[in-house]
């Protein structure tokens, strides 16, 4: 029996020196420890010898058995290294997927350049705002209607004695005052560009979405100069033969205020199925109210001043080269959507 165990371990051993396949080694390890394998076989047989015998024979059993196993697992290692050393330079890369930014980190980007490029300071203000320097400050007392247009989230927190209630800033135009104060004496030229929130949600409206807030404050500041801020705006974003008109509006914190219409791209203002009047609107402007000049320490004798605010998803998806047809997709998830940009 000792010869028969010899010889099996020899006949193994060289077999899987010679594999030269992972099948081929699991087929050796088959026929040798299967269920009718050769060396099972002999396991099975082995009650039949002697029990001293038996002993023996059990040791050299297992020392056969482990070098056959010790070989086999040597030899799938091998066999892997050697397909992992084999490389083909002709198989072609596998190209790394590249992101980009969002378009609307792109467009804020845009707008900041712009902007930067005649003076205006890039400023940041608190989304959870006072009460006071989103309503109180603009010339809306507490209870005027005028601030249903705002659609606002309230926080429910204890209110501030001296600045109220609690608020997810519903427009940019809560930087105004905040930017007065913090510069004291003007010149002022901030472009305050952040997220705002309002209780709305169709295509034209998202829960969350972003504003600019243009503010110029200094002497002799009028109407021209808003218009001329908002021509090279236009002309700058949109592309040269873009202009922009101005139409009477109200807000309770410009006086006069206007809503900012821009020509068409599409049928440079001559009316189209697009626009249908030549214009399509772009937002709010106005001189900025004698009151929202107190409210900022500045005074409105020596000093005026304009402001504007727009929507950045709205002034992107205007750039008419871009099928933006619900703003809500802007902020969805779908990559194969978003990667267009
Ligand atoms: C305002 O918020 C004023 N604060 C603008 C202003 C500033 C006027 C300074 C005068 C002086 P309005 O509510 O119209 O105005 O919003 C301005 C722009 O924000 C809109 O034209 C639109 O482009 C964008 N906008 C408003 N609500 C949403 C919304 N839910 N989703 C996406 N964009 C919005």
């Amino acid at each position: 029996m000792q010869e028969d165990v010899l010889n099996i371990k020899n006949q193994a051993l060289a077999q899987i020196m010679s594999a030269d396949s992972a099948a081929e080694l699991e087929q050796i390890r088959i026929d040798y420890f299967g269920r009718n394998g050769r060396f099972t076989n002999i396991i099975k047989n082995i009650k039949r010898v002697s029990a001293d015998e038996r002993k023996r024979i059990g040791l050299i059993i297992n020392e056969a058995k482990k070098s056959i196993e010790e070989l086999l697992e040597n030899q799938k290692r091998n066999l892997r290294e050697s397909v992992r050393e084999w490389f083909d330079p002709t198989v072609p890369g596998q190209k790394p997927e590249i992101g980009h930014l969002h378009p609307i980190t792109k467009t804020i980007n845009e707008i900041s350049r712009i902007f930067g490029r005649i003076g205006f300071e890039r400023a940041r203000y608190p989304e959870v705002e006072w009460d006071h320097f989103a309503f109180e400050a603009l010339n809306m007392p507490k209870n005027h209607p005028a601030r249903d247009e705002w659609e606002t989230f309230f926080i429910d927190v204890p209110e501030n004695s001296k600045y109220g209630k609690t608020v997810l800033t519903p427009h940019t135009s809560n930087g105004q005052v905040r930017e007065m104060l913090r510069v004291g004496t003007p010149p002022i030229r901030m472009i305050n560009i952040a997220k705002c929130y309002r209780r709305q949600s169709d295509i034209s409206h998202a829960p969350m979405f972003h504003q600019f807030e243009g503010l110029v404050i200094d002497e002799d500041i009028s109407i021209v100069n808003l218009k001329g801020t908002l021509d090279y705006f236009a002309k700058s974003f949109y592309g040269e033969g873009r202009t922009t008109r101005l139409r009477p509006y109200h807000f309770q914190f410009t006086e006069p205020s206007f809503e900012i219409d821009i020509s068409c791209g599409v049928c440079k203002g001559r009316g189209c199925k697009v626009c249908k009047s030549g214009w399509l609107e772009l937002g709010g402007a106005g001189m900025v109210h004698p009151n929202v000049l107190k409210a900022g320490k500045i005074d409105p004798v020596k000093y005026s001043g304009f402001a504007f605010g727009w929507g950045v998803e709205r002034v992107l998806m205007m750039k008419e080269e871009v099928g933006i047809p619900d703003v809500r997709m802007i902020y969805g998830t779908d990559l194969r959507y978003l990667s267009q940009f």
